[in-house]
């Protein structure tokens, strides 16, 4: 990469904290809290059009993203949604269809779309300041890629802290030469929820940032193994597919049947622990990678995280529950197979301890990263506390740390450890990332006190970000640049 491009990286994912005003990092846009250019735009590569694959079809859409009013069951609420629905309209597509979408900005602020968990080439990734502009109020922005691997991913805004309000929705990619062993499949969305209760997520934001340090030393961590503290947002509620436990939605199948449930973290700052009454889990894929199939009772979901699940439904009316870690509260939705007419509700899911990690799930062989040597090693310390609210990687916001370069071809390991008293689910743009298991993911819990080595193939050349899968950490600055020599 050269030194002109290199030194327009930077400043479009952070937009708080006084490093960006300070006007040390150059940068093609830089955005307020408010989403107001600060900085006149420079051009981007126009990506290339592109046909879909042999046998695949074209899925075009365009999403309108603008305040709204949507009701999550009996609750109304003003939020920001992609064409009026919260989450917004979910993406089916199989291996080989091109998406062609077209994000139509009726927004008071600047916004993007990023493709969580798709190793798209850069240009099309949605990352503003990185990859693209962001796109103006009364803007319009065409994402057009091919579907390459299948899977369960999320979309949503990658300006600010907008996935906190309702911009974000499920995108699946389905599998022509794998069917899977199952009858029916549902997607399940959960989020941490706080917008139009009389706060706005950049009000949130704010909140959290204008907290003034406290002139003591630090005070310890109350961390229970194995994510530390709670998030510092304080959620009046918790959601499935936008609904409140008092209005839950609800699946409605046949009991003997098989239910693949895509589940996706949306969450801002909530770690989940998800189980269903009265049945077993068999996962079956993570991040969109197939596992070894592996029962449990309950599973831990970190935001941005996805599970595929299995599940033989009974007879009855089961609700499906999502805690988040450390916090009252809870999301739930109802899976019923029953004919009778007065359902009564099965009981409860026991979160009975062990609850299956990341860490404890195995790849299938057709999932694992080649065998080869390391050709090149870096460091990401995360770093920050969350009073004075702020957050780092490497000992320095994003704008004022080093990016980590590689080369093309090149097979880097990253070696992150997490200094904080808090869980940080860690995401990386472009690429995926195999655990010490041998599991793939893009995005990757890593638990306080922690380091886990993680290993990448450098194959889709580009600048992508690294960050903090939390935007609020995100934006008080737990990101940072991987760059293509
Ligand atoms: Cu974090």
């Amino acid at each position: 990469m050269d030194t002109s491009r290199r030194s327009l990286i930077g400043g479009g994912l952070a937009i708080t904290g006084t490093w960006l005003l300070g006007g040390c990092v150059p940068a093609r846009t830089r955005s307020g809290p408010d989403g107001a250019s600060l900085q006149p735009t420079m051009p981007y590569p126009t990506p290339p059009r592109l046909a879909p694959a042999a046998g695949g079809t074209v899925v075009e859409k365009t999403l309108r993203a603008a305040p709204t009013t949507v009701d999550l069951g009996g609750l109304l609420v003003d939020t920001w949604a992609y064409s009026d629905v919260m989450p917004g309209p979910g993406l089916d597509a199989r291996v080989g269809d091109l998406l062609r979408i077209t994000l139509d900005n009726q927004l008071p602020a600047d916004t993007s779309l990023h493709w969580h968990g798709l190793a798209l080439p850069n240009g099309v990734d949605g990352a503003p300041g990185m990859t693209q502009n962001s796109i103006a109020p009364g803007g319009r922005h065409l994402y057009e890629f091919v579907a390459q691997r299948p899977g369960t991913y999320l979309y949503g805004a990658h300006v600010g802290v907008q996935l906190d309000r309702g911009l974000y929705a499920s995108l699946t990619i389905a599998d022509p030469a794998e069917p899977g062993d199952y009858d029916d499949e549902w997607i399940v969305v959960l989020d941490d929820w706080v917008d139009g209760t009389g706060r706005t997520p950049d009000d949130v934001l704010r909140a959290l940032t204008a907290t003034r340090p406290t002139t003591s030393a630090q005070t310890g961590s109350t961390s229970t193994a194995p994510f530390g503290d709670p998030g510092r947002v304080n959620y009046p509620y918790y959601l499935v597919n936008g609904a409140l436990p008092a209005a839950p939605v609800s699946y409605r199948g046949r009991p003997g049947r098989r239910l693949r449930l895509r589940v996706i973290n949306a969450a801002s700052d909530t770690i989940f622990t998800l189980a269903v009454g009265g049945h077993r889990l068999t996962v079956t894929h993570a991040d969109g990678f197939r596992v070894a199939p592996r029962e449990t009772a309950a599973l831990h979901i970190g935001q941005g995280e996805r599970y595929d699940l299995l599940v033989n439904l009974g007879d009855g009316v089961f609700p499906l529950v999502a805690r988040p870690w450390r916090r009252p509260g809870q999301a739930m939705a109802l899976i019923r197979t029953t004919t009778g007419m007065a359902p009564a509700v099965g009981r409860l899911p026991e979160f009975t301890k062990p609850v299956l990690q990341a860490t404890e799930l195995t790849p299938d062989d057709s999932a694992r990263l080649p065998g080869r040597p390391t050709d090149v090693f870096a460091r990401l310390r995360l770093g920050g506390q969350a009073d004075p609210y702020g957050w780092t990687i490497n000992g320095a916001p994003f704008g004022r740390n080093n990016p980590i370069t590689v080369f093309q071809g090149q097979r880097l390991q990253l070696d992150v450890t997490n200094a904080t008293t808090s869980a940080h689910p860690l995401h990386l743009h472009g690429h995926t990332m195999a655990m010490p298991n041998g599991l793939r993911k893009d995005t990757v819990l890593i638990p306080p006190s922690t380091t886990i080595p993680l290993q990448l193939d450098a194959t889709n050349p580009g600048a992508w970000s690294i960050h903090c899968q939390n935007p609020y950490h995100a934006e008080t600055g737990m990101a940072i640049a991987l760059e293509y020599r």
